[in-house]
Parts: C-alpha cells; sequence; structure tokens
C-alpha cells in the first residue's frame, strides 16, 4: 500500500500529470481506499508543494503542474467518492471568495458533499460579495461555504456576511468558512456559524447546521 501512497504523492510533488490517472488507477485497483488516496497521499503531496514554495524551491509554475496533477487524480477518484446517496439532504452553495483562484480544496468539499447527499451549487472562484448575495436570493440555500487561501483574500468572507446582513438575509442562510488560512477563532471573530478543517468536517458541519 505505502508504494502506491509514496509514488501518487511523488507524482504531485513533481507536477507528473501524465502519470497521475495510471497510478491512481493502479491503487484502486489493489483496493485502497479513494478517502486514504486523497488524504494520504494527495493532500500531503500538495502540502510538500507549498513548503517548496515558501522556501524559494519551486515557482508558480511548478506549483501550477502540481495543481493539474492533483485535478486530474481528483476527476478520477470524483465518481467514486460521490457514490450511493439519491434523497437531497439540503442545498448548498459553495465558492472560493473574491480575489482568490484556488479551487483544490473547495473542490475536495464539493465532493464530499455531494457524495453525503447535498446538493451543491459550485460558484467556482475569484466570486464577489454582489454575484454571491444575488445567488443566496435566488436558491435560498440552506448553507453557504466560502473557501479562501490567501491571508490577503480573508478579509472577502467578512464582507460576504455583512452584505449578508445589509440585504437582510443573514438569518436566512448558515456559513461554514475553510482553507488553510482561516481558524475558529477567525471565523468567530467574523460572526460566521461554523469553520471546518477539512472536506470531511465540512460534511459534519453541514449536518449539524442543517438539523439546526
Ligand atoms: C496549488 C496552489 C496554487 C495553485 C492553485 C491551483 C488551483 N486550481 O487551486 C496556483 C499555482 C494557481 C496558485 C497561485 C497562487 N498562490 Co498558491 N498555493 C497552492 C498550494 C501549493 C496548495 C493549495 C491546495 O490546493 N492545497 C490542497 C487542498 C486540498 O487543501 P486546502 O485548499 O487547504 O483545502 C482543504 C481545507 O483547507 C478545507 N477547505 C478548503 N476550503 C474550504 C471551504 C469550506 C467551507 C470548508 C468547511 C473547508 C474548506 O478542506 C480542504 C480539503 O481537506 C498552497 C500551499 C498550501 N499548502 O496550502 C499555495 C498557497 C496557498 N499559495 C500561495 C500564494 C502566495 C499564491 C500566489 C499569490 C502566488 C503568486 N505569486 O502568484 C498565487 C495567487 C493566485 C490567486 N489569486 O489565487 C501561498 C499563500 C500565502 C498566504 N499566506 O496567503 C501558499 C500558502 C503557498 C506558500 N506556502 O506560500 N497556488
Amino acid at each position: 500500500m505505502s508504494q502506491h501512497i509514496n509514488k501518487i504523492q511523488q507524482a504531485i510533488v513533481v507536477g507528473h500529470h501524465k502519470e497521475i490517472e495510471a497510478l491512481v488507477q493502479s491503487a484502486l485497483d489493489d483496493e485502497i481506499a479513494p478517502e486514504l488516496i486523497v488524504n494520504a497521499a494527495m493532500i500531503p503531496g500538495m502540502d510538500a508543494v507549498g513548503q517548496k514554495f515558501s522556501t524559494g524551491e519551486i515557482f508558480v509554475p511548478e506549483m501550477l503542474a502540481s495543481a493539474v496533477t492533483m485535478n486530474k487524480g481528483l476527476d478520477l477518484l470524483k465518481p467514486i467518492l460521490q457514490q450511493g446517496n439519491s434523497e437531497t439532504k439540503g442545498t448548498i452553495i459553495v465558492c472560493t471568495v473574491k480575489g482568490d483562484l484556488h479551487d483544490i480544496g473547495k473542490n475536495l468539499v464539493v465532493m464530499m458533499l455531494e457524495g453525503a447527499g447535498f446538493e451543491v451549487i459550485d460558484m467556482g472562484v475569484d466570486i464577489n460579495v454582489e454575484n454571491l448575495i444575488d445567488k443566496v436570493k435566488e436558491i435560498k440555500p440552506d448553507v453557504l461555504g466560502l473557501s479562501a487561501l490567501l491571508t490577503t483574500t480573508l478579509p472577502e468572507m467578512a464582507k460576504v456576511i455583512e452584505s449578508l446582513k445589509a440585504h437582510r438575509v443573514r438569518d436566512q442562510v448558515k456559513v461554514m468558512i475553510g482553507g488553510a488560512p482561516v481558524d475558529e477563532a477567525f471565523s468567530e471573530k467574523i460572526g460566521a456559524d461554523a469553520y471546518g478543517k477539512d472536506a470531511a468536517e465540512a460534511v459534519q458541519i453541514a449536518r449539524q447546521l442543517i438539523a439546526g
């Protein structure tokens, strides 16, 4: 098992996007759980990429190659992670906030929520507050999930919450937030309803928020 995990992790670190599908398929053929592939190989791989970027060992093009590799691998796992749920448990709008293009974590959150039976409207990345408020008014979701990966885009989350209040819809939707620079204290500070550290927690939180 650890051989599969190591190879997948390494392919992500070096951005070998042509190899990733075969590696993931081979792990699946050997009955390695898709959740394990994501959590033990792919996410640690991206963490290593982030560290290499921080220390100046790699630059944006290499980081992008790793992201492409990760997304290709996730595309293969998506149908498996989403299997087996027909009954809708609630509606959730998810997006990455304005100014932020990171979507790998958000996509994982979307996949896990869909897999758990929620209807998810994925608005994508770099979503401005006005468009988001319009969507909330139109869809009236149970939960709004916001993702941010840059410290510079964190204030956008606060802006969304303030804008929900200004449009008098704050009490109609629960807000959960996540992303590497987000934490519980920040969530409390800006008045979000919950913070989730990963995609699995996003599912638990959504269930709790909808149950009231
Ligand atoms: C891949 C990557 C990129 C790719 C993104 C491709 C894509 N399609 O997403 C590219 C190359 C485009 C990129 C660009 C940039 N990046 Co970048 N990037 C990363 C990297 C290496 C990995 C992010 C990732 O995908 N992680 C894996 C996923 C699975 O984890 P995650 O996103 O944290 O998500 C999990 C949880 O946080 C949570 N979660 C996420 N969202 C949500 C939402 C909800 C509601 C909930 C409950 C949970 C939740 O669940 C997820 C699954 O478990 C990180 C380093 C890192 N370790 O985070 C840097 C990093 C985020 N990037 C960084 C920077 C600086 C940039 C650039 C500014 C670089 C530049 N000079 O141009 C640009 C900014 C572009 C922009 N405007 O957004 C910095 C940010 C520093 C900071 N403090 O703000 C980091 C931390 C790298 C570093 N160590 O310096 N980047």
